[in-house]
């Protein structure tokens, strides 16, 4: 059997080589392994889509090259998602989820979605390029507890506070929490623009969803 840092060395290269079969092959080795689900693709993922941004920055990778990156990257989440866990919670709560117009990167969102699920929660996953109404639609439609949005580019970012703004124009600000994260979305800003977090991870945002949530149902009455 592999050595855990061939594992983890040889699911990086798959993903910067933008190979899919190799990512997969190096996740279901990592689960063989007992490799930690979670960190395999947080921790070494992260890094090896690092590496791809610098290449992409340095103009040794383009678009396409990103775009496989990305596809064997997705593929292996896909395969170790069911071994990420999440510390159960104790509220129920549905969680209305999506990427802001405009943005398509959604490993991140698909992250949040995946611990989210494993904690219990209910998430309504709306995908990526979501129309900004649609996030108040279906919060009002399901009567949800939070609303999570993510947005990889500065240029998407402001996408956020608009739909808060639409949230407390329908009148139901108050009847849900709001959460936003994504790379260039940081917690100064996040805060400034009156969500109520931004956690930093998908794991965090498990943390921070049961700890809104207690909040939520204390102070909200019935929807
Ligand atoms: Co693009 N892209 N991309 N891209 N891409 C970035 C974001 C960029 C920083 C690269 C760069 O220029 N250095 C840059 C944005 C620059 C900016 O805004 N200033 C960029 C650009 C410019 C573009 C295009 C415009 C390129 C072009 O076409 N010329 C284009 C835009 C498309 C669009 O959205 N309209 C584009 C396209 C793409 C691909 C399609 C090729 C692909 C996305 C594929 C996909 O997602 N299915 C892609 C990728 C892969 C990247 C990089 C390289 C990697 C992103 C990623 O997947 N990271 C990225 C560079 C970078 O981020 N450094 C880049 C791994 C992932 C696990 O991390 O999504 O950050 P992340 O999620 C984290 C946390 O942020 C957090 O949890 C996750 C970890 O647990 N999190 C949340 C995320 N959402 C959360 C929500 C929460 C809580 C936590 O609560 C709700």
């Amino acid at each position: 059997m592999a050595t855990k840092e061939e594992i983890v060395n040889g699911f990086i290269k798959a993903i910067v080589d933008g190979d899919e079969a190799a990512s997969v092959m190096w996740a279901k080795q990592g689960i063989d392994a007992k490799v930690d689900a979670y960190e395999l693709v947080t921790k070494h993922g992260g890094d090896a889509m690092s590496i791809v941004n610098s290449k992409y920055e340095k103009k040794e990778f383009f678009v396409p090259e990103v775009l496989c990156s990305a596809n064997a990257l997705n593929a292996a989440v896909d395969v170790l998602a069911p071994y990420m866990k999440a510390d159960k919670a104790s509220e129920p709560a549905t969680v209305i989820l999506g990427v802001v117009e405009g943005d398509i990167h959604d490993i991140g969102k698909n992250l949040v979605k995946i611990m989210l699920s494993a904690a219990g929660f209910r998430v309504v996953d709306l995908g990526k390029d979501v129309p900004l109404m649609q996030f108040v639609d279906k919060t009002k439609e399901l009567k949800a507890d939070v609303v999570g949005m993510s947005a990889l580019m500065s240029t998407t970012m402001p996408s956020m506070k608009k739909v808060i703004q639409l949230l407390q124009e329908a009148g139901i600000r108050d009847k849900v929490k709001v959460i936003v994260g994504g790379g260039p979305v940081t917690k100064e800003w996040a805060l400034s623009i009156g969500a109520d977090d931004r956690p930093h991870d998908a794991s965090s945002a498990v943390g921070a969803t049961k700890e809104l949530v207690a909040k939520l149902k204390a102070e909200r009455g019935a929807w």
